[in-house]
């Protein structure tokens, strides 16, 4: 048997991630892939898989460290039975390391929350990310007096916030600015419940919407397009799309519409600075889009939008969606996005009000096509319509410019040839 360290693998340009899961101590045996621990950072939960089959000899580090590519996670005993290719072969290098992958729905035990208050005097031992920390430090608060209201006690960042605004009332916090507290209620007084937890990826996304929505002063601007002429040119495309093995739906056309509009919208591709006196705009195209999993939603990236052909990107999004389905996708896939898409479509409805992704300024909701009449000056014809619902933050976009996106990008499906222009 020999002694193996094992890393944290390359994880994108995740920094200062948060050790949230021991899944082995020491003594458990491991097989090549099973996951050791899970680290979260602010985008995502990643499993760090052994590379080896073996014994874990130890584990070198504890709930809420906070680690980086290449920290030593575990040592351990490598047995016989792993692989001949493995058994010959040194640990790999960080960038060389299996990827990360995320962690399954609802890990079977989690382990014990760490305590929330010891009296450390900072903080170290309280369960509280690196985000946390970092505005904890910045604010001056001793997050040890700080009660966590997320899972397992853990403290968010509106913990901390709340606790500063009822520092700076005197103690109590003023009743008009509160969150007003939803009553606790015993439904079962009423019928027969279950209570069942939400998987990781629908607590994240709770708490990354509630931020959002608080954040965010939203507007919700609704238009149609007509897309006629663009469904039945994708619908032409079919024999060409089973050739080439890809489902050409609209998406990756209103996606290409929306990179070409972000351009001659440049506010649009942006985001506030945190002292919001200043909007950081973004010379890239990278756009996210809303897959909807089992185990909840998430937003993978398209990069470079505005370089890539349609083909490439319904490709590109068929692929993105298989890996977010099978819980897949890495830290890099997640983030950079300038500009979301969320399409509605296949499930149907007339408009929705997507939720900003911030620290984005705009995602663009997208509705079932539907066949209406539409006056053409001489008579009704039937006409393909698109929903479109572009929700902006006001802080950034004021509602003309907001009317004005809208209005270009029903142009661009209109006619999709502008596209080339
Ligand atoms: N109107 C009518 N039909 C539509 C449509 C629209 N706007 N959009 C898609 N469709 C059709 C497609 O053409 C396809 O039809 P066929 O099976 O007959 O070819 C069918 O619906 C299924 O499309 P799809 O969903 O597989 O593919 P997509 O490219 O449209 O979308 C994806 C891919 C990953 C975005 C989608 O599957 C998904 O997960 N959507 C949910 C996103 C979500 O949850 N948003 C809400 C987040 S809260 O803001």
């Amino acid at each position: 048997m020999t002694a193996r360290e094992v890393v944290i693998p390359d994880i994108g340009d995740a920094e200062d991630v948060e050790v949230i899961e021991l899944c082995v101590g020491p003594g458990d045996s491991i097989e090549v892939d099973g996951a050791l621990i899970v680290i979260e950072s602010d985008k995502a939960s990643m499993e760090v898989p052994s590379p080896f089959a073996g014994t874990v000899a130890e584990i070198r580090v504890e709930l809420g460290d906070v680690v980086n590519s290449g920290h030593v996670v575990a040592v351990l005993e490598v047995t016989r039975e792993a692989s001949s290719d493995e058994a010959a072969t040194e640990p790999p290098p960080a960038a060389e390391s299996v990827p990360p992958k995320p962690p399954p729905a609802a890990p079977a035990e989690p382990p014990a929350p760490r305590s929330q208050v010891d009296g450390a005097a900072d903080g170290a031992s309280v369960y509280a990310g690196p985000a946390v920390r970092r505005l904890a430090r910045e604010l001056g608060v001793g997050l040890d007096g700080v009660r966590g209201s997320g899972p397992r006690g853990r403290i968010l960042k509106d913990d901390v916030k709340a606790f500063v605004k009822t520092a700076m009332a005197g103690g109590a916090t003023p009743a008009s600015t509160a969150l007003p507290a939803l009553p606790a209620i015993d439904f079962s007084k009423f019928g027969p419940v279950e209570e069942v937890p939400l998987t990781r990826i629908r607590n994240r996304g709770a708490r990354n919407l509630h931020r959002s929505w608080l954040n965010v002063v939203h507007v919700t601007q609704h238009d149609e397009a007509d897309v006629t002429d663009l469904d039945g040119f994708r619908r032409s495309l079919a024999d060409q799309a089973q050739a080439r093995g890809v489902k050409l739906t609209l998406l990756p056309f209103v996606v290409k519409a929306c990179a070409e509009n972000l351009g001659e919208f440049p506010r649009f591709c942006a985001s506030l600075n945190p002292t919001v006196d200043g909007l950081i705009l973004k010379h890239y195209r990278h756009i996210g889009f809303a897959v909807d999993t089992d185990d909840g939603l998430v937003v993978p990236v398209l990069r470079d939008v505005d370089r890539k052909g349609v083909w490439a990107l319904a490709a590109e999004i068929a692929e993105l969606s298989e890996l977010a389905r099978n819980g897949r996708l890495t830290p890099d896939q997640l983030s950079g996005g300038c500009f979301t898409v969320s399409s509605l479509g296949r499930q149907g409805g007339t408009g929705f009000t997507p939720i900003v992704n911030a620290p984005e300024v705009a995602i663009l909701g997208v509705g079932r096509l539907d066949t209406k009449p539409r006056w053409n000056g001489a008579a009704f014809e039937p006409r393909a319509m698109l929903p479109l619902s572009l929700s902006y933050d006001h802080r950034a976009l004021n509602g003309v410019e907001g009317g004005n996106f809208v209005v270009e990008l029903t142009r661009l499906l209109g006619d999709i040839r502008r596209l080339v222009l």
